[in-house]
C-alpha cells in the first residue's frame, strides 16, 4: 500500500520547480540541473514501476547531460535488456513529470496511482533497479530527489536500490543487461578486458601507430578508462589520458569531447601541448563515454577527422573480409545503418565500393538500433557525431561457434569486444583499435578509402520549430509547404549538391545540413539554405 502522507512529505521537501514544462526525448529529461529536482522524484517511480512490469528484474537509471555544459543534468531510464526505455512509455512519464510541477500535490499522486495500478497487478513483486551518475556537481543532490521518491511511494523495504556511484552510462546498460545484484564495474572491465585478450597477440603484435591519446572531455571516461587499463593487455607508454579532470567538473565538455572536435573540425583544447605525429592516433569521448570520433593530423598539420561514419565503415571493410574468410558470407548479413547526417561518400563507399546494404532512419540512436537488428545479422549503426555499436544476431552467435575456422572465431571475439546494448566509448575503442591492428592500418590508410564531401551543419532558432514537418527518415520537409521545393532548386544547383532541414529534438532550434562537392561553395549553400528557412 502507498502511504499517501509519506509521499506527500517528501514531495513537499524535494519537489521545489513548478510551473515548468519538460520532453523525454530522445535523450531523457535534460534541463538546468536546478529545474530537475521533480523530474528525477517522479522518474525513480516510473522506473521502479518499469521494473515491476518485468517482474522485478533490474531496471536502470542513468543520471547525465552527455556532451551538455557543467550547469546542466538529466535523466535516461534503461531497460532490463540494456536498451533504452520502451518509447510507447515517453509520453506517459513526460505527463507524469509535468503534472508534479504543472499542478497540485493531489492531482500528480491521483495519475501516479492510476498508472501504478495500470501496470502492476500484485503487490508481490519487488522492484528493483540500479542507478549510476556521471562527473556532474549536481548528480549527488539529484540521486537524493530520485530516491527520496522512490523510498517514499514504496517504503525502503519494498524496493531495492543498488547505486553504483559514478559510472559512464554504457557501463550502466551493459552492468542493467548483466542483471546481477553483486556486479560491479570490475565485473565490467574484466568482460571487456577478456575480449581484448582473445584479440590482441602481445608484444609481438606490431601497432599501426605511435601513441594512443584519449580526449576524456574532463568527464566520467577518464577515471572509468583508468581503472579500465590497469589491467588492459596493452603496452601502457602508448596510451594518454588527455583532459582527464574529471573532478573538477566546471571544465566538463569545455573546448574538449567528441562533440567538440566534431563541430569544430578541430584538435580539443588540452593542458600539455604535445607535439602530434602522423604516426599517432587520437579520439575524444564525450561527457558521459557513450560517443567517441578519432582524429590524426598529416605531416603538414592538417586536422583529419575520423567520425561515426568512418568508424561504420571501418568496421564494414573488416567484418566483411571475416565474413568471407570464414566462409559465413553468404549465411549472415551484414549492413549498416546511417542517418541522413551520413557524409554522402560514406553510403556511396559503403553501397559502391564495399557493396554492403545501407538502411537510413530517423536521427536518434533507438532507430538505428531498432533497425539494425530487425535487419541485419550483424548491423553495424553509428550516427555521424560518433555514438553507435554493432548489434549480432542469435543466428550469427551460433552459426560462429559451430565453426572452427580461425576467420570464424575472430568474428566471435570480436563481437565479444563490442558493447551491444549501447554506444560506448571504450568498447567502440577497443574495436578500432583491434581492427586497425588486425589490418595493419595507420590513421591515414583508414582515412584515404574515401574522402569526406565537404559539408556544414548549423543550426537557426525560429519563432516556432514544430512548424517544421518531415518525411522520408527526415531528409524531406513536408511543412512548411511549400519549403521542399525550394530546398531542392537550391541545393541542386550546386555539384553533388545535398541539403535537408528538421527540427532539433533535443535543441530549441533547426537543424540545417548541407554537403557539395566544392569545399569553396558550402558556405554559400549553407547560406542560401538559411535564407530560405529564416
Ligand atoms: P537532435 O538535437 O534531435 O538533432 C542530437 C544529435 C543526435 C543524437 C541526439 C541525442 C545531431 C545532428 N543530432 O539530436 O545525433 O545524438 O542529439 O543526443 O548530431
Ligand atoms: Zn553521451
Amino acid at each position: 500500500e502507498v502511504n499517501k502522507e509519506k509521499v506527500y512529505a517528501a514531495f513537499d521537501q524535494i519537489c521545489k520547480t513548478k510551473n515548468y514544462n519538460f520532453t523525454y526525448g530522445t535523450a531523457g529529461f535534460r534541463d538546468h540541473a536546478i529545474r530537475l529536482d521533480t523530474v528525477m522524484f517522479t522518474t525513480g517511480i516510473i522506473a521502479a514501476i518499469r521494473s515491476i512490469t518485468h517482474g522485478g528484474k533490474y531496471t536502470g537509471v542513468m543520471i547525465t547531460a552527455s556532451h551538455n555544459p557543467p550547469q546542466d543534468n538529466g535523466v535516461k531510464i534503461v531497460e532490463p535488456k540494456g536498451d533504452m526505455l520502451l518509447p510507447s512509455w515517453e509520453p506517459e512519464i513526460t505527463r507524469l513529470v509535468n503534472l508534479a510541477s504543472n499542478n497540485t500535490f493531489d492531482a500528480w499522486f491521483d495519475a501516479m496511482m492510476d498508472f501504478y495500478k495500470s501496470k502492476t497487478t500484485s503487490d508481490d513483486v519487488i522492484p528493483h533497479f540500479m542507478l549510476a551518475h556521471d562527473s556532474r556537481e549536481s548528480s549527488p543532490h539529484l540521486l537524493h530527489c530520485l530516491t527520496t521518491g522512490v523510498e517514499a511511494w514504496f517504503g525502503v523495504n519494498n524496493v531495492k536500490i543498488k547505486c553504483h556511484g559514478l559510472l559512464t552510462t554504457p557501463q550502466l546498460h551493459f552492468l542493467t543487461f548483466l542483471q546481477r545484484e553483486n556486479d560491479s564495474v570490475k565485473d565490467y572491465n574484466t568482460f571487456f578486458q577478456n575480449a581484448w585478450a582473445n584479440l590482441y597477440k602481445g608484444d609481438d603484435e606490431e601497432l599501426p601507430f605511435d601513441n594512443l591519446y584519449v580526449d576524456t572531455a574532463n568527464g566520467i571516461g577518464s577515471r572509468q578508462l583508468e581503472l579500465f587499463i590497469k589491467d588492459w593487455k596493452f603496452p601502457n607508454d602508448r596510451i594518454h589520458i588527455l583532459n582527464g579532470d574529471y573532478q573538477n567538473p566546471s571544465k566538463l565538455n569545455i573546448d574538449c569531447g567528441a562533440d567538440f572536435v566534431k563541430t569544430q573540425h578541430k584538435l580539443p583544447k588540452h593542458e600539455t601541448n604535445t607535439k602530434l605525429s602522423p604516426r599517432d592516433l587520437y579520439c575524444s569521448f564525450d561527457g558521459d563515454a557513450d560517443r567517441i570520433v578519432f582524429y590524426y593530423q598529416d605531416s603538414q598539420e592538417k586536422f583529419h577527422l575520423l567520425d561515426g561514419d568512418k568508424i561504420s565503415t571501418l568496421f564494414a571493410k573488416f567484418l566483411q573480409k571475416l565474413l568471407h574468410e570464414s566462409q559465413l558470407g553468404s549465411q549472415l548479413k551484414l549492413g549498416v545503418v546511417q542517418t541522413a547526417y551520413a557524409n554522402g561518400n560514406s553510403t556511396k563507399y559503403i553501397t559502391d565500393k564495399l557493396c554492403v546494404p545501407v538502411s537510413c532512419t530517423k536521427t536518434g540512436v533507438k532507430h538505428l538500433h531498432h533497425e539494425a537488428q530487425s535487419s541485419y545479422d550483424i548491423g553495424i549503426y553509428f550516427e555521424a557525431n560518433g555514438h553507435g555499436t554493432i548489434l549480432f544476431s542469435e543466428k550469427f552467435q551460433q552459426l560462429v561457434k559451430m565453426n572452427t575456422n580461425h576467420a570464424a572465431k575472430k568474428l566471435y571475439h570480436f563481437s565479444q569486444i563490442i558493447n551491444q546494448t549501447v554506444g560506448d566509448a571504450i568498447a567502440d575503442m577497443l574495436g578500432v583499435l583491434i581492427t586497425l591492428i588486425s589490418l595493419k592500418w595507420t590513421a591515414h590508410d583508414w582515412d584515404k578509402e574515401y574522402q569526406d564531401l565537404p559539408n556544414l551543419l548549423t543550426k537557426v532558432i525560429v519563432p516556432d520549430r514544430t512548424l517544421f514537418e518531415t518525411t522520408d527518415q527526415e531528409r524531406k520537409l513536408v511543412k512548411p509547404v511549400g519549403l521542399q521545393p525550394k530546398i531542392e532548386d537550391c541545393f541542386n544547383k550546386f555539384e553533388q549538391g545535398r541539403s535537408f532541414v528538421r527540427a532539433s529534438g533535443t535543441e530549441d532550434a533547426v537543424r540545417i545540413y548541407c554537403e557539395c562537392s566544392d569545399d569553396s561553395k558550402i558556405k554559400l549553400l549553407s547560406t542560401e539554405i538559411t535564407e530560405l528557412v529564416v
